[in-house]
């Protein structure tokens, strides 16, 4: 498409007939080489990728295996780095052509394809524009505004890309400071993960390793979509299928990459072989409709039990590890398939024959993404395919477990190292022996905590490493005024978006390296480590020139504010870190010995090495000391369940974004592509409306709380979905999601499950 934007564009919904993977793949990277115009030598960058001694991806966090394929990247890897390294670069010459106001204006496609940022800038209100500063200006200015404020006042938030060594230094600098509000943006995504796997198997991530998929005969699947959003899993699964794996999916939309994918690694697969079926059993589940779904699962293993004898559950192992198992017995006796197959829109006979699939199965793993997570009962959605996992010993051994596919590449390991507004995930005894401070002890605020103190005034200030939280919260349309009331807003940052277009009093945008990036400190070139989502931890040595020679590393842009911010202390030494990162490994390691023993001798480890788990080894650091089996109060994961007219938005990524970071406008393996400022619904559900094709219609949220929430100007397109749902794009959607509208136990955001109102013209407005 270019670098013209696609307003006006109608969308194209041809069918797309390739597999995930293919030819598909490649044209959507070298469409993406062609705009971003990267400089010199970034195929060489690429082959580096996801290699032991070269950079990690900073797509998704998705593991590195210890042998990689000749390109250890995916369609989606590649638009990353290349998106990191254009030629494009936004000066401070940008800004003095364009006021803060006037750049508002544009998307947030436009906004980023001004390229990398360059210098670090200060916001001048007397002109509306970012001017140029130094980092010595900039520093002194944040430190001093900081000195000011109340710390409680503030917030330290992280977006999952920074490094381990970034992440527990900015925790530290946050606690020496007085506070412990530093969200991430786990809590918009596997917070659920964090708390929901914690209450019921003592683990705050997931239990599988690679070599698991090596071992196991069934996957269930639960609302992640690979194709789009991990691709490189896909060879993964290709693998298990091709060993006589099978795959069972739940999804309301039949995405693609796991119906069906062809290795682009592999010319001979591309051109005559077929492509790989992934998923032998696709069921489109509607929205919220998984506690019913794994209800019936559950209902029906125990049916299947009763009928062979008892030879179905494992009971040495409930006996020995589980509690709870008689109450969920009790409760799914009262459950009746009625009420199953209503709310989870799926037939009994499709149940019981994944049932019975489960029940014959002998390794079983179970993974799952946003579609079990963002929702007001994320919590039971885990703890449901957790009771399914458990009844048959499915966790704790080779080839079975539960593996929730994270978000951002290092999202997982900030929250390892510190970066929680949950003091009790902290050993702050250790901070204390190691830095001579009184940690603070009480409970932070998490992103809809930060949201709700925008809104209430109470938040002052405002540091974000990285991100776009501007755009990625929920109620972001009320917020906006807010960040504009802040004292202090700082923006760490890679390129421009619309967080760092809403200026507080003091605000600044400070320019980083990226992780490709050669990272030169005192004592030579720098190496950064992160955590993936089977718990790996991995180096990752930059090698490219950086795109400014003003950029500053994360570690020294957090050490530069801490040090301009707090007292001397003989104990905290920024300048030595920023100089060496791996004095900041042995302070990782003597924080967490238990799973950073010797991190600077291990940095290197082929596929990294295994931060260790302790519901893998059947030790259950729950508050009963064992598994927990759980019984459903409701069947609905939906807080708010349509009623009437009303219908279940879900929000969705496209194949060409990450994140807020809009590539272009092709959602090639849902066959859209052009405006996003689309609705999808089925062509049955757009007849009883009295819908049409083209169609242009308002969505209002129908949680009743007093506040009106509208997105307007949005085109209906028919597509495949469950009945009573529609679909629109992330984030774009997000000023119809009420801030308080959010998992029970963990405040994860139900960005996937909001109950709305379809205005056509005249209607409601
Ligand atoms: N290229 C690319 N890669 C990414 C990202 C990106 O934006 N672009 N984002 C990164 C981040 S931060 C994250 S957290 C992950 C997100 O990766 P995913 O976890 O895959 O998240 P989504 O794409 O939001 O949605 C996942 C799926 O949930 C399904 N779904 C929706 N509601 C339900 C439901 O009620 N039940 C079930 N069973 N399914 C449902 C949707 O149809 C969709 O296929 O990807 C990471 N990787
Ligand atoms: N409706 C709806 N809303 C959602 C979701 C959803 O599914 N539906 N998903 C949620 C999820 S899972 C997440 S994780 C959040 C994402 O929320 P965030 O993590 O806050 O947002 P991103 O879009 O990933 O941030 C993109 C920006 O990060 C900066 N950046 C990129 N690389 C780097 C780097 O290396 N260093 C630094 N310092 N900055 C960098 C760039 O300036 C870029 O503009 O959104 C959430 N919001
Ligand atoms: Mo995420």
């Amino acid at each position: 498409m270019g670098k013209s934007d696609a307003a006006g564009q109608r969308p194209d919904t041809s069918y797309y007939g390739n597999a995930t993977g293919g030819w598909g793949s490649l044209k959507g990277v070298s469409r993406i080489l062609a705009d971003q115009k990267p400089a010199i030598g970034a195929f060489r960058t690429l082959m580096r990728q996801n290699k032991p001694g070269g950079h990690m991806c900073t797509s998704c966090a998705w593991t590195k295996p210890a042998q990689p394929h000749l390109f250890e990247f995916c369609e989606n890897g590649a638009k990353a780095t290349i998106w990191d390294l254009t030629r494009d670069r936004c000066t401070p010459d940008i800004f003095a052509e364009h006021t803060v106001t006037e750049l508002r204006g544009l998307s947030d496609h436009e906004l980023e394809e001004k390229g990398r940022l360059t210098h670090p800038m200060r916001y001048d209100t007397a002109s509306d524009r970012y001017v140029e500063t130094t980092w010595d200006e900039a520093f002194g200015g944040i430190g001093a505004k900081l000195r000011e404020l109340d710390p409680q006042s503030t917030v330290f938030y992280m977006s999952g890309k920074a490094s381990l060594e970034t992440a527990y230094l900015y925790a530290l600098f946050a606690r020496l400071y007085g506070h412990n509000n530093l969200p991430d943006s786990s809590n918009m995504c596997h917070e659920t993960t964090s708390v929901g796997l914690k209450r019921v198997i003592g683990v705050s991530v997931g239990t599988c390793v690679l070599s698991d998929f090596d071992h196991c005969d069934l996957i269930l699947f639960f609302g992640q979509n690979t194709g789009t959003n991990s691709p490189r899993f896909l060879h993964t699964l290709k693998a298990a299928k091709e060993r006589g794996c099978r795959i069972v999916t739940f999804n309301p939309i039949r995405e693609r990459g796991l119906v069906e994918f062809a290795d682009p690694q592999n010319p001979a697969q591309m051109t005559v072989k077929p492509a790989t079926r992934i998923s032998d059993i696709y069921l489109q589940v509607r929205p919220g409709g998984d506690i019913a779904a794994l209800a019936g699962l559950c209902k029906r293993v125990l049916e299947l039990d009763a009928e062979r004898g008892g030879r179905i559950l494992d009971r040495t192992f409930i006996g020995e590890h589980t509690t709870g198992l008689d109450e969920l017995e009790a409760r799914l006796r009262e459950v009746s398939w009625e009420e199953i197959e209503r709310v989870s829109g799926l037939r009994r006979g499709e149940l019981d024959e994944v049932a019975e699939i489960y029940a014959t199965s002998k390794n079983v793993i179970g993974i799952y993404g946003m579609g079990l997570t963002q929702h007001v009962r994320g919590w039971l959605n885990l703890a449901m395919l957790v009771n399914l996992l458990l009844l048959r010993g499915n966790i704790g051994r080779e080839g079975a477990g539960i593996s929730p596919v994270r978000g951002h590449s290092n999202v997982q390991g900030q929250r390892t190292v510190g970066v929680t507004e949950k003091p009790e995930n902290v050993p702050m005894d250790k901070l204390r022996e190691l830095f001579g401070f009184e940690p603070p002890q009480e409970e932070g605020r998490s992103t809809v905590d930060l949201v709700e103190g925008l809104l209430d005034g109470s938040v002052r200030g405002v540091i974000s490493m990285g991100g776009n939280l501007a755009r990625a919260i929920p109620d972001r349309a009320r917020a906006e005024e807010a960040w504009r009331g802040l004292d202090l807003n700082v923006q760490i940052a890679t390129r421009l978006n619309r967080s760092h277009l809403l200026p507080g009093r003091s605000t600044w945008l400070l320019p980083c390296l990226v992780r490709a990036e050669e990272d030169l400190q005192a004592t030579g070139p720098q190496t950064v480590t992160m955590e993936d989502s089977l718990s790996m931890i991995h180096g990752s040595l930059g090698k490219r020139s950086p795109a400014s020679p003003h950029l500053k590393s994360e570690v020294a842009i957090v050490a530069g504010i801490a040090k301009a911010t707090l007292p001397p202390n003989p104990k905290v030494k920024w300048d030595e870190w920023t100089g060496d990162y791996g004095l900041i490994r042995d302070l990782i390691e003597a924080t967490y010995p238990d799973k950073f023993g010797d991190f600077n001798g291990r940095l290197f480890t082929p596929g990294g090495f295994h931060r260790g788990n302790a519901a893998r080894e059947r030790e259950w650091k729950t508050e009963s000391g064992r598994a927990q089996f759980t019984a459903p109060v409701v069947l609905t994961a939906l807080g708010e369940p349509p009623e009437g007219e009303e219908i279940t938005l879900i929000t969705l990524r496209s194949n060409d974004q990450f994140n807020t970071t809009i590539y272009g406008f092709s959602d090639r393996l849902r066959g859209l592509s052009g405006p996003r400022d689309i609705l999808l619904i089925n062509p049955e559900e757009m007849g009883r409306r009295g819908l049409s094709e083209g169609q242009v219609v308002t969505l209002e949220c129908a949680v009743e709380d007093g506040i009106e929430r509208v997105v307007q100007g949005l085109r209906i397109v028919p597509y495949d979905l469950p009945d009573a749902c529609v679909a629109a794009y992330y984030p774009e959607a997000n000023p119809l999601i009420p801030v308080g509208y959010h998992d029970e136990l963990s405040k994860t955001p139900a960005y996937k499950g909001v109950p709305v109102r379809i205005l056509t013209e005249g209607e409601g407005l």
